[in-house]
């Protein structure tokens, strides 16, 4: 059994006032920060008082939390074109920080923080680190990148108000980054889910898992599977635990999921989410799946109204066994820009990593996605890193085994797919988020 046993977990709420709140009082507490925040951005924000003036919307019709349908919508776009400090609600020298997506190409999208927004923000990761067991005698090896990327400073600052110790390793080099982790003693480490599973390989390979001190890693930034959690999990014989956030709201943090692994717990008392239905947005019932869409309640630098993520989920608001009343949006099957569709059909990456873990060996949880337009039909290759010895062993041993994927893959995706083993390590390893897909109809 990875990492400590359920019955043994001693279940740690830094706020349980906020955390363990009832939901009258938190919808209280909700509307309080959405009045508030509405004036606002109407009196600060030229773009939001522009916006509600052609809906006719006035910050007087905000009575509560129940009226935030009337609000604006705020898209990616919106930030494009107010790039870079076109929507902020405060003077530019009340700005302490800014950070921008991970993106590489095009304009950043860009977000800036005032001092207060970097403590709520320190403060939201906190209680993330706690939910995942941590406190202030432990040792946080982060190996998400520092710099415009939120990963490293929004852990770090999470780590800071904890009172835990932070190692900033940033990313790269796995052989120092284990070396570090067994000689400072570390007891958790965060980065994206496969660069965990990269570390854990590594890590198995080296010979060093007895010598670490490990006992939880925080993981998130881009879309896992459950099968992708227990494998680490059972490699590092540690729990991990889902974080998930993106830079226009705070960064990692906006939610996090707890020992139960039954959903993330949404901050809502700073980000409100709503789940609605992408074609008409209207609003999806607890359990159905739709776009996640945040208002952040108390940011400073720059707040954003009902801003779509992009990133499709579903929320359930019954309370957990954790305790906490907050909601909790289910792990993220991809964003809608993810999703690709192959003739017809709507194709996750996380389907195929889900079906690859149903066959219990032979193929590693490391591959690409790769669609291509031939004839005029769309045409997806899966590649697929497989055990070494089917490459030393006979030819006939890799055709079953490749023929047993592409069945495995048509069964869970429902399209026929091109299937290409390879050998390991041929799939190129990524220490930030990882790229699953190449779409070559898009060049
Ligand atoms: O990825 C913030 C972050 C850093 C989260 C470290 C967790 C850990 P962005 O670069 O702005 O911010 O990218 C945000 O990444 O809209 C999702 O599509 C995706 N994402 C983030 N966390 C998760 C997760 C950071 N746990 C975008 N599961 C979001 C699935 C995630 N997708």
């Amino acid at each position: 059994m990875a990492g400590i046993e359920l019955k043994d977990w001693k279940e740690q709420i830094r706020d349980p006032k906020i955390e363990c709140m009832s939901r009258d009082e938190m919808t209280a507490l909700q509307s309080e920060r959405l009045i508030s925040q509405v004036k606002n951005v109407y009196d600060n924000v030229a773009f939001y008082r522009k916006k509600m003036d052609d809906l006719g919307v006035l910050p007087g019709d905000i009575k509560g939390i129940e009226d935030i349908y009337k609000l604006p919508f705020t898209t990616k776009e919106d930030l494009r074109d107010n790039y870079p400090f076109g929507l902020l609600a405060v003077p530019q020298d009340k700005i302490v920080r800014v950070q921008g997506t991970s993106g590489t190409t095009g304009k950043l999208t860009l977000a800036s923080y005032t001092q207060k927004d970097v403590e709520v923000w320190g403060e939201c990761v906190a209680r993330a680190l706690t939910m995942a067991g941590l406190d202030a005698s432990d040792r946080i090896h982060i190996c998400y990148g520092y710099g415009l990327f939120t990963g490293g400073l929004g852990l770090d600052f999470g780590a800071r108000a904890l009172g835990a110790m932070a190692i900033p390793m940033s990313s790269g080099n796995t052989k120092r980054q284990l070396m570090c982790m067994e000689d400072f003693g570390a007891t958790a480490f965060a980065c994206t889910p496969s660069y965990a599973m990269y570390l854990a390989e590594a890590a198995q390979e080296a010979g060093v898992i007895d010598r670490l001190q490990i006992k939880a890693s925080i993981n998130g930034a881009e879309p896992w599977t459950d099968e992708m959690r227990k494998k680490i999990e059972s490699i590092l014989h540690i729990n991990t635990f889902d974080i998930y956030g993106l830079c226009e709201i705070t960064g990692p943090g906006v939610a996090m999921d707890c020992i139960h692994h039954k959903g993330l717990h949404v901050y809502e008392d700073y980000f409100y989410p709503e789940v609605l239905n992408p074609a008409d947005q209207t609003p999806c019932k607890d359990g159905e799946t739709g776009e996640l869409v945040f208002t952040t309640l108390a940011k400073e630098g720059m707040p954003l109204l009902r801003y779509r993520t992009k990133d499709l989920t579903s929320i359930e608001h019954a309370a957990c066994e954790c305790g906490r009343t907050l909601p909790r949006i289910q792990k993220f099957t991809g964003r809608t820009d993810d999703m690709k569709v192959i003739r017809g059909v709507n194709v996750f990456p996380t389907q195929v990593e889900t079906a690859l873990f149903s066959m219990g060996g032979g193929v590693a949880p490391h591959y690409m996605l790769i669609v291509d337009r031939e004839n005029n039909l769309d045409v997806l290759t899966v590649m697929v890193e497989v055990d070494e010895k089917y490459f030393s062993d006979e030819i006939r041993k890799l055709d079953e085994l490749k023929n047993r994927v592409g069945a495995v893959l048509k069964q869970a995706l429902g399209v026929s797919v091109r299937v290409k083993l390879v050998e390991p390590k041929t799939i190129q390893r990524s220490e930030g988020k990882a790229k699953r897909v190449i779409d070559n109809r898009e060049m």
